[in-house]
């Protein structure tokens, strides 16, 4: 514990747990009070933390990981009882699966209640257990002290995830006299390595050093772990060419030659060929995801894996490692890198030559302005190198991926692992709040925007530089085209049968809202949107028959896609 030089002072539980989140570094919370909470806002009142009233609490949930995706910090959010608290669960599940530090501190009904079926009681412990990197269910005032500390510390350090914090309202209003707060926690990446680790990183090295066709596959853990940089150097200097998987996205420039891409599900027809003929898959930070790998016995058959991840537990998971070591990337890669030799793989590199001449990722003609890859190509010109953009789920979200030119970490932030619709919009206000220098733009669809569409109000609260581009096709658009292609076109439950007026919406919260007419130049009208500042929802109609591709089908390979030629 760290002295702080407070006199004894005396406090009751919510306002000691303001105090422990304010030494912590946190600047602004996003939540919504009820019952079960109050006594936390109360203590709101007085501490310059800034509160964030939101509409949805499944939006302070993902507020809060725009904050932390966009800066690699811990972010907070608060939810009441009951169902304050079940609504904040999607938020929740999405972090955990993204590998997102969140800590969400909800109210409970007072512990002698708790299991009696009180008002807003539910066991938000035993629902959050699974979906959680921990949580807790504070007692009483005392163990406060030590379980905000170890909540930030949990969350961040290894795998970094949510955790939940409940906290009884009794024990929000229980009273202490403290004179010591434990100060900030500051993660250390371990780097001490015993013999064993060394002889590994050696035994990697050789692996790397004999390949003559060796591929990173790189994932969000490169991310999480600022790697970026040196596998870069790597892949330079021994010609080593490096793919992406959707949360990797970032971690390595569209403009470096050795890129090759997002692989699996709806990467280009050369990346997915080329990945198959590896000898050798550098695989970091990635959890080989069924999106990513297509059928699994098939993803690069010839390959041996060499597996570098912070989490033991994805060693081994889902495909047999000839070499793994567990750690932090960046540092294991730090001693890795004098072992590697260089080389040129000429043979190598013509290969991917060839087959990406052949096999190249195609673009819609620039004639057809409303086409969504070239919207989205054409905002990535727009818009600078550090500018964030945030999806939500459907085609949109895979049209960005193929066609944004996201070219730093932490500037694309999407839900990778739960594939939450509704994400992109809160999760752009907590990125603009927590980057206010930077353009923000949302790429949305006209399906999962009303999934937080209530959030337009926290924009005009804010009004931050954010912009939200909807893709207005009438339907559910990637279930749409699920159903072309692998279930006899049987469509239902895709096509809505009504259709909103987004910019009318966007004026009834009062805020901007444009609707791109057929004879207008929507590059045109964006690019003056986004050269205005505050909030704007910009709706595209787009055709409802555009499809997603290449895409992998269902069970098959990576290398059995359809279409994108
Ligand atoms: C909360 C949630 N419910 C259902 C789904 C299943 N789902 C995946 S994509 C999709 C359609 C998304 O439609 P829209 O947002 O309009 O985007 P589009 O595919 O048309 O670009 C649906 C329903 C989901 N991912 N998330």
């Amino acid at each position: 514990m760290a002295n702080n030089n407070l006199e004894k002072i005396k406090m009751n539980g919510a306002e000691l747990l303001i105090k422990l989140l304010e030494r912590q570094g946190v600047e602004t919370i996003a939540g919504i009070p009820g019952g079960a909470n109050l006594p936390i806002y109360d203590a709101l009142y007085e501490s310059s933390i800034n509160h964030i009233l939101v509409r949805h609490e499944q939006a302070a949930g993902f507020i809060a990981q725009g904050m932390s995706r966009s800066t690699g910090e811990v972010a907070v959010c608060f939810a009441t009882s009951g169902p304050g608290a079940t609504n904040i669960l999607t938020a929740i599940a999405d972090a955990k699966l993204d590998s997102v530090p969140i800590v969400a501190i909800t109210g409970q009904v007072s512990y002698s209640l708790v299991g009696t079926d009180a008002f807003q009681e539910v066991d938000t412990y035993g629902l959050t257990l699974p979906i959680t990197k921990h949580n807790f269910l504070v007692r009483n005032i005392k163990e406060l002290i030590d379980v905000i500390p170890e909540a930030f510390e949990i969350a961040i350090s290894g795998r970094p995830g949510p955790v939940v914090v409940d906290i009884p309202k009794d024990v929000q209003l229980q009273t202490i006299e403290v004179s010591e707060l434990p100060g900030k926690f500051k993660y250390v990446v371990e780097e001490n390595y015993d013999n064993e680790a060394i002889k590994r990183i050696d035994q990697a090295a050789q692996m790397i050093n004999v390949s003559k066709r060796p591929v990173f596959y790189i994932g969000g853990g490169v991310i999480n772990s600022n790697a970026s940089e040196i596998i870069g150097k790597i892949s330079k200097a021994s010609n080593i060419p490096v793919a992406c998987t959707l949360m990797g996205l970032g971690a390595i420039s569209p403009d470096d030659p050795l890129y090759i891409g997002m692989i699996g599900m709806h990467g280009a027809r050369y990346t997915n060929y080329f990945m198959q003929k590896a000898d050798l898959l550098i695989s970091l930070g990635v959890r080989f995801d069924d999106r990513a790998t297509g059928k699994i016995k098939e993803f690069c058959p010839d390959a041996k894996i060499i597996h570098i991840d912070i989490d033991n537990a994805e060693i081994n998971k889902l495909r047999e490692t000839q070499l793994s070591l567990v750690g932090s990337i960046k540092p294991l890669l730090e001693k890795l890198t004098p072992f590697i030799k260089e080389n040129d793989r000429s043979e190598w590199l013509n290969e991917l030559k060839e087959l990406k001449q052949k096999y190249p990722f195609v673009m819609p003609s620039t004639n057809d302005a409303f086409h969504p890859l070239n919207i989205i190509k054409g905002v990535g010109d727009i818009l600078s190198d550090d500018d964030i953009v945030t999806t939500d789920v459907g085609q949109h979200q895979m049209w960005s991926a193929q066609a944004y030119p996201v070219r730093k970490p932490r500037t694309f932030l999407t839900s990778g692992g739960l594939g939450t619709m509704g994400f992109g919009l809160p999760a752009a206000i907590g990125a603009a709040i927590s980057n206010p220098d930077k353009k923000v733009v949302c790429f949305s669809g006209d399906g999962s925007i009303l999934m937080n569409i209530q959030e337009f109000a926290t924009l005009a609260d804010l009004q931050p530089n954010l912009k939200v581009i909807i893709f207005n096709n009438g339907h559910l658009g990637l279930v749409r085209q699920q159903q072309e292609l692998f279930y006899g076109k049987h469509y239902i439950a895709s096509k809505f049968i009504s259709n909103p007026d987004f910019s009318a919406i966007a004026r009834g919260f009062g805020i901007k809202g444009v609707h791109i007419k057929p004879e207008e130049n929507p590059l045109e009208v964006i690019r003056k949107c986004l050269m205005e500042d505050g909030p704007c929802i910009i709706n595209v109609p787009v055709r409802a028959e555009e499809n997603v591709l290449p895409i992998v089908p269902p069970g098959k390979a990576n290398i059995e896609m359809m279409g994108g030629e």
